[in-house]
């Protein structure tokens, strides 16, 4: 919410300062503050009250044009895939001791810091998504199956990590940017969203949160959703649990003994010829939706519950 907050003070504030230039409100008292007092009252994360229309923060007004604040979503093409901007963090990745039901692979808890906000796909990438990206030359033209469940909005499947890959290349040669898979840990960071429960709504998986076999949806162990047919996390992500398990960049390792701490792809060691999973499908009981889950696969198979979302840096 001090995100939001924020942002919406930023845009009253520029609002203010419009009326200020323009002499219909304010006063000099308003507009002589010492920075100081601005910087504290950024820190703070407060919304300005009413009664200081004409207070021009040119600290907070020069914040606001330096890019994306947290939360804020974007596109880079009307055809690419709406993007959210997540913030920096640091969070304890892997699963509590008391969490019920904890996998092996998932138990040596570390804590991460990631630095720099980066974004995220807001939906899982979906078929409308993929089929662009044919159309214009890219993905080796690789025209998925969609099992008769339709091609639009659903989640994008039987694409192998190398294909995964292939698209985000494609989006990153059409924009300009830097697209890539998600590393594990910014997965488990997103999907987390603050977070230490089993899954982002809760320790208990309730009913209609996800599509999963047991998730109390219309699609339950049938077939995809539509993506975003869900309520989305505490970061604005949806669909992170469950619908499709998304690929990530790390190559496969059997617990997080000399994991990186940086929120980096973890590429050293292990075994590269399988790359992890995340957050369970359409097809999986409750217990693979947990953000502390992992599954390693082979790269190179196309599976009908496997799809991916992509991630961009956010360059300063
Ligand atoms: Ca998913
Ligand atoms: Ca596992």
């Amino acid at each position: 919410m001090k995100l939001i907050a924020r942002t919406l003070s930023a845009v009253a504030f520029v609002a203010a300062s419009l009326l200020a230039s323009h002499g219909t409100a304010g006063s000099v008292d308003d507009v002589v503050r010492p920075a100081e007092e601005i910087a504290l009252h950024d820190a703070a994360g407060r919304v300005e009250s009413g009664g200081r229309a004409g207070f021009v923060p040119t600290a907070l007004l020069a914040e606001a044009e330096v890019g994306p604040k947290a939360g804020e979503t974007f596109r880079d093409c009307p055809s690419c895939p709406e993007m959210v901007v997540v913030p920096a963090g640091s969070f304890v990745m892997g699963s509590p001791r008391s969490e019920v039901g904890r996998d092996g692979d998932e138990v040596l808890q570390h804590e991460l810091t990631i630095s720099q906000p980066f974004a995220v796909g807001k939906h899982e990438v979906t078929f409308a998504e993929w089929d662009t990206c044919v159309s214009a030359g890219g993905c080796d033209g690789y025209r998925p199956d969609d099992k008769g469940w339709g091609r639009g909005s659903r989640p994008v499947i039987h694409v192998t990590w190398n294909e995964a890959r292939s698209y985000v290349a494609w989006l990153s040669r059409k924009t300009g940017k830097e697209y890539r898979l998600l590393t594990e840990a910014e997965w488990e960071y997103a999907a987390r969203a603050k977070t230490r429960t089993r899954y982002s709504w809760g320790d208990s998986v309730g009913r209609n949160r996800a599509n999963c076999r047991g998730c109390g949806s219309r699609w339950d162990g049938r077939e995809t959703a539509p993506a975003g047919s869900f309520a989305a996390n505490g970061f604005g992500l949806h669909d992170m649990s469950g619908n499709v398990s998304e690929w990530v960049e790390d190559c496969w390792h059997n617990d997080y003994a000399g994991a990186p701490s940086d929120g980096s792809a973890w590429v050293a060691g292990g075994d590269c010829g399988q790359r992890v999973l995340r957050g369970g499908s359409w097809s999986n009981i409750p217990w693979f939706l947990r953000s502390a889950i992992r599954l390693g696969y082979s790269v190179g198979n196309r599976v009908v519950t496997f799809g991916f979302r992509v991630a961009r840096t956010l360059t300063p």
